[in-house]
This record gives structure tokens, sequence and C-alpha cells, in this order.
């Protein structure tokens, strides 16, 4: 990504302009975060208005990219300091315009939108709190409403949010003003990390040239990307709320952590409901268990009839704040199962899971990594057309519409932190270590209640045979299972197993192979061999299951070659079947999951590797599958086959549509 240089001074300088604010951030981020990030859920304790559609934006192309903060863009509205232009949100802004310094822009840019808070909102002074909240922005976010500064967050993909009361109470029946300053400038010490290279050879680059360097392969779009909304609470409100499931046949216990804020003095009472609304069991208090008889358990799609149960866990808070009585009720969707991992299996509820799925990316034509709903439900009915019962969320947290719908279909997650492309020696150090340490409690606070998440991932592809790996994964692996026991830990390698620094801290293994693409290209007839060493060399090191958590080969839909030839959809197909036939053996052993790379095609940065994007997808970018769509679904289906109990849910007709209504219901 190039870009015109930000500044006419020396490049030290320039470079500290840049990244200056987002450097100083990744330090102070350094603390552990506060409070909950419960989902936005209406109730009849809260309401919530949606802010998404047309803000104003503007990217700061002055040298130095800083007049938005030396002329305080935020203190007026926008289009009073310069020309604004319409920017859709959620989305990125990179594929919005025409304008290719828009496309590849690298650092601050500026949104803002005018927004008339309810009156009634505001009426009953203090005894209603307005939030605001970003489901995500990327990277690096500064809110200010009506030129007051309500919060900083670092890191794309996971939500942050403000209290704004008090600002907006100021003065009621006028619009809000609210403004945001998002940098997508990468260091070292971010997560992803990149660098800003300068380019100083003034016979080869113009004046004040700069790239942004990046170690992962997809493009890394910018913007606002999921859904800005206020909502209310009562001044006393339910912040938190944790749940754990364990069950036996007959038996479920749904154990429960509460946490109230604004009052030391409140009561709470809980109630389950199944899905028919019937009260299952009651409690009370900030904490205790729920015995739940007969339970219906939350179960992966095709491993049984009713897959993606939930319960629903309705918390009622009642409180006194300032001699008035309050009332908060957040409703949320349970579903009760238990995840182990043996030394040869993943088991869900107790039977032996096996993850046939795919990895995927936010990302589609225009609207980069914005949230679009089209293609969220287009994507997860390809994805049971396809017979998956899993994803990884390669690499990063996907929006949490997304995980509810993981949630409700049953679909099985491995959760993954945007820790992608750790390959500087620098990355590795204290500084680093300390956001992602954030991260993962970011992470973990935002997604531990959800049924679908049986995994967590801390990392793809880092360099982890450089030896300060070992104290690194040490530590984020120990800290993640500090903050959540009840879920394994993983990180995805493509390090040599007998070098690996991060291996011995995982309960998975999760290992990426390209034999015959990247490792002798063309050569199909070594995928046995090298596949089979594969398995045999990490089970022989570790004694932990496996994941063969990405395999794959470009190809350009339409293009044809026989005998296969790299790029052409034989050549995918071809591939596919040798790896396949390797699984089938080591998945009587201890392999407990494939997961292709990758469901569709993806934007990344150019390159000669790279034609409009990587082309690993089994679909194409705009969702149309390649031919090994359909080898990958005819084997998907009948793995299902072999290992559901349930057998008419998976009695589908090979390429009717109106089977995937009887499956999802
Ligand atoms: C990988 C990476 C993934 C890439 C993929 C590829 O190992 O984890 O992000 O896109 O290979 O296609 O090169």
């Amino acid at each position: 990504m190039a870009a015109a240089a930000p500044c006419g001074v020396a490049g030290q300088c320039r470079l500290q302009l840049l990244v200056l604010v987002v450097a100083a951030a990744a330090g102070r981020a350094a603390a552990a975060v506060r409070g909950g990030m419960l989902y936005p859920r209406e109730s009849p304790s809260r309401e919530l208005k949606e802010l998404g559609g047309i803000w104003s934006f503007r990217a700061d192309f002055s040298p130095g990219r800083d007049a938005g903060f030396e002329q305080r863009w935020y203190r007026q509205p926008l289009r009073q300091t310069g020309p604004v232009i319409d920017m859709p949100v959620p989305a990125s802004f990179n594929d919005i315009t025409q304008d290719p310094h828009l496309e590849n822009y690298i650092g601050w840019v500026w949104y803002e939108k005018e927004v008339l808070i309810p009156q009634r909102w505001l009426q009953d002074d203090l005894s209603t709190r307005v939030v605001l909240r970003f489901g995500s922005a990327h990277y690096y976010s500064i809110v200010w409403v009506n030129g007051v500064q309500v919060v900083e967050h670092e890191g794309g993909h996971l939500p942050f949010e403000a209290d704004i009361s008090r600002i907006v109470q100021r003065s009621p029946g006028v619009l809000c003003r609210i403004t945001v300053a998002l940098n997508n400038t990468l260091t070292p010490h971010t997560l992803p990390p990149g660098s800003i290279q300068y380019m100083n050879d003034r016979t080869r680059y113009p004046k004040n040239y700069f790239v942004q360097n990046t170690r992962f392969d997809f493009f890394n779009y910018a913007g606002i990307h999921r859904p800005v909304v206020l909502y209310t609470t009562p001044s006393v409100y339910i912040d938190d709320i944790t749940v754990t499931t364990t069950s036996s046949e007959s038996v479920a216990m749904v154990r429960y952590q509460i946490s109230v804020v604004g009052s030391e003095l409140y009561s709470l009472s809980l109630s389950l409901r199944d899905q028919e609304g019937k009260v299952v069991a009651t409690g009370d208090g900030p904490s205790g268990e729920l015995k739940v008889p007969n339970p219906n358990l939350w179960w992966p799609y095709l491993m049984h009839e009713n897959p993606g149960y939930r319960y629903f866990l309705e918390v009622k808070m009642q409180a006194q704040a300032s001699g008035v009585p309050q009332e908060d009720i957040y409703t949320l969707p349970v579903g009760i199962r238990t995840v182990h991992v043996t030394s040869t299996q993943f088991l869900i509820n107790g039977k032996p899971f096996y993850f046939h799925g795919v990895n995927k990316h936010e990302d589609a034509d225009i609207r980069g990594k914005g949230l679009d709903w089209a293609l969220i439900v287009k994507d997860f009915n390809l994805l049971r057309w396809l017979g998956a019962n899993s994803f990884r969320t390669s690499h990063y947290p996907y929006a949490e519409e997304i995980m509810d719908l993981c949630d409700t279909y049953g679909i099985v997650v491995i959760d993954e932190c945007p820790g992608v492309g750790i390959k500087m020696p620098e990355s590795f150090g204290n500084k680093s270590l300390q956001h992602h340490l954030v991260v993962m409690e970011e992470l973990i606070r935002r997604d531990k209640n959800r049924p679908s998440v049986v995994m967590w991932s801390v990392a793809n592809e880092p360099a982890s045979e450089l030896p300060p790996a070992a104290y690194y994964f040490k530590t984020l692996i120990a800290h993640t299972k500090a903050l959540d026991p009840s879920r394994p830990v993983t990180f995805v390698s493509d390090t040599n197993y007998a070098v690996d620094h991060g291996a011995p801290y995982v309960d998975v293994i999760c290992v990426n192979s390209y034999f015959s693409w990247y490792h002798d290209p063309g050569h199909l007839e070594v995928i046995p061999l090298q596949l089979t060493a594969q398995f045999e060399n990490w089970y022989k090191t570790y004694q932990k299951p496996i994941i063969q958590s990405e395999y794959g080969a470009d190809s350009i839909p339409g293009l044809h070659s026989d005998p296969p030839a790299m790029f052409s959809e034989e050549y995918q197909k071809a591939m596919l079947k040798e790896y396949h036939s390797v699984f089938d053996k080591k998945r009587k052993e201890y392999v407990i999951g494939e997961l292709i790379w990758n469901f569709a095609d993806f934007m990344t940065d150019q390159g000669t590797t790279r034609v409009l994007g990587n082309k690993k997808g089994i679909f194409t970018r705009q969702r149309q599958p390649k031919s090994a769509a359909f080898v990958l679904r005819e084997r998907y289906w009948k793995i299902a086959n072999e290992s559901s109990c349930v057998p008419p849910i998976i009695n589908h007709s090979a390429h009717s549509t109106s089977s995937m209504g009887l499956l999802t219901t």
C-alpha cells in the first residue's frame, strides 16, 4: 500500500506524526479491561436506536495527517472545517469512491453523524443512562459527542462504548453531534502488527513516499465496520452476566455471575425459560446455580435434529437510586453444552466432534469488512448447504451478529483474536504482549457466553520458532485460560513441529499446510507422503489432537485444465482429494478436524501472487460455487451421515434447495 507522504520534514518526524498516537495508545492500553460488554438488546427497561446510514466523512490528507487535531475538527460540524463526502456506516471506506488515494489511505479519517436523542431519554434527569456503542471500528478510534471526548479505543473487530448521559442531558432537544477520528496505521505493537516504511531514495520514489507493510494476507480495510447504536439503561443497571454450564444425562447446571453497577443496594431475580417460554428454573442474587432437569442440550449443526437449542435467561434487577425505584431487565440466550479435549478427541456434550468446516473472512465487494445482513444470511445458507458444521474466525473476531447466528444454527466456532502476522521479533516484546492480553480480555468478555464458541485461538501463524515466542505464548495462553477455564485454547501454526515454541501450551494442535501449492507447487503427488508425515510428527511430539486448520489452492473460476494445472478448478479439486484421503486415515486416530482455506475469495494487497485478491475460495467473492465447493459438499454430508445418530436431518438430496428449509427448522 502506498500513499502520498504525510509531511515535508525529515523521515523520522513524519513517522512520529503518523504513528505517535497509535503507539502511545498501545502503551496505555495495557490496563485490564473493566466492566461488561453485553450485546445491546431491547427490553422493558432498555431502548435502542441504530445510527447506521450515511455519515459525513473526510480523510485528513494534510501533511502529517494531523490537521484534524490541530484545527479541532470535533469542535464544530465537520462540514464547517472543509469538504465532506457521504460515507455509509457500517462499511469500510476504501472501496466506496473511485479515488485510489482513499482506497489506499493511511492515517486519520473523520466521521460525523448528527442525531436527535428522544426527549423521553432526557426527561427524568439522569435516571436514564444513554450509551453510545460501536460494534467495531478499525483501527484506533477517538470519539467526541458535542465536542467532548467520550472514549478512545485501540483495535478493530471488538466493541467499545461510552456513557454519554451527562453530555446529552446538557442540551435536550438539539441535535447531538457524534464525531469519530479513526486511524488505520499499524505498528509493530498493534494487533495485527504492521510498520510504516519511508522510501527515501529520491531517484526511485517521490518526496515523502511511504508504504505500510503488513505480514498478513488480507486487505487492511478500515472504517466503522459494525453497527453504531445508542441504547439506554436505568442508572443502576446490569453490567455483565457470565454463564457456564455443565450437564449429565438428566440434569444440567447453569452457573451464573452477575455484576450490577450504580448502587450497592439491589436485588436480582432470574428465570430461565425454554423455547416455548416455559420457566424451567429460577434463582436470585448475583451468583448461583440453576438446575435444569431433562435439559435440551445445545448441539452442533448435523449432530442433532434440533441443533443450536438455546434457553433464555431473564435477569431482573431492582434497586433504589436516590429514593427512586429502578428496574433493569436483560435477557441472555444460553446454550447448555460441555466441551472436553482428550489426547485424541474433541468432545461436545461427551460425544466426539469432528470439525468439517471452513475458514472465512469478513470481506465483500464494495463494503469491504462492513457488516452486511444480506451477505451474512447468504453465507449461513451456503455453510449449511455445504454441510459445514464449523468455522474459524480467521483472522480476527467476527461481528456479534454473525456469532448470534452461529449460536442459533449450531455452527461451531474457533474464535480467533487479531493476532495475525506476528512475525517481527519486536512484536514478541512486553509492549505487544500486554496489548495482546488486553485484546483477549476484550474478546472473552464479548463472547464468553456463546455456546458456539468452543475454543479460543490466540494467533495465526506467528513466528513461533523465535525463542521469545515461548514466554509470549506461555503467558498469553495461561492468561486466556485464567479468564475462561471452560474452553480449550490454541493458536494456529505453520512452524515446523520440532521448533515451535508455542505448541507446548496449546490444548489442540492447529496446523496449516499448503503442500503442492507453496511447497512443491504443481506436485499433487507429494501430498500423501508429506501430509502423513506432518500429522505423525506433530502427534508423536505432543500427543494432542490435531486440526488441519488451513489447506487450499487458488483457482480462477472458469479456468480449466486436465491434467490439473495450478490455478485451474481441476487442480483445486484434485488437491482437495489428495488431502482428504489422508484425513480419512488419520481421523480414525487423532485428527479432529479439517477447515478449508477459504470459504470465499477475498481481497488482499496487490502482489505478484494475487489476482485481484486471494482466490483460494471454494466460492467466489460473489458467493458463486467453484467446482471444489461440490467436492467439499459431498464429503461433508458424507461425514455427517457417518457420524450422526439422527438420520432424518441429514437425509438431504444432493442439489435440492428446498431441503435446506427442512434442515434448518
Ligand atoms: C496462510 C494464512 C492465510 C493466507 C493463506 C494463503 O497460511 O494463514 O491468511 O491467506 O495462507 O492463501 O496464503
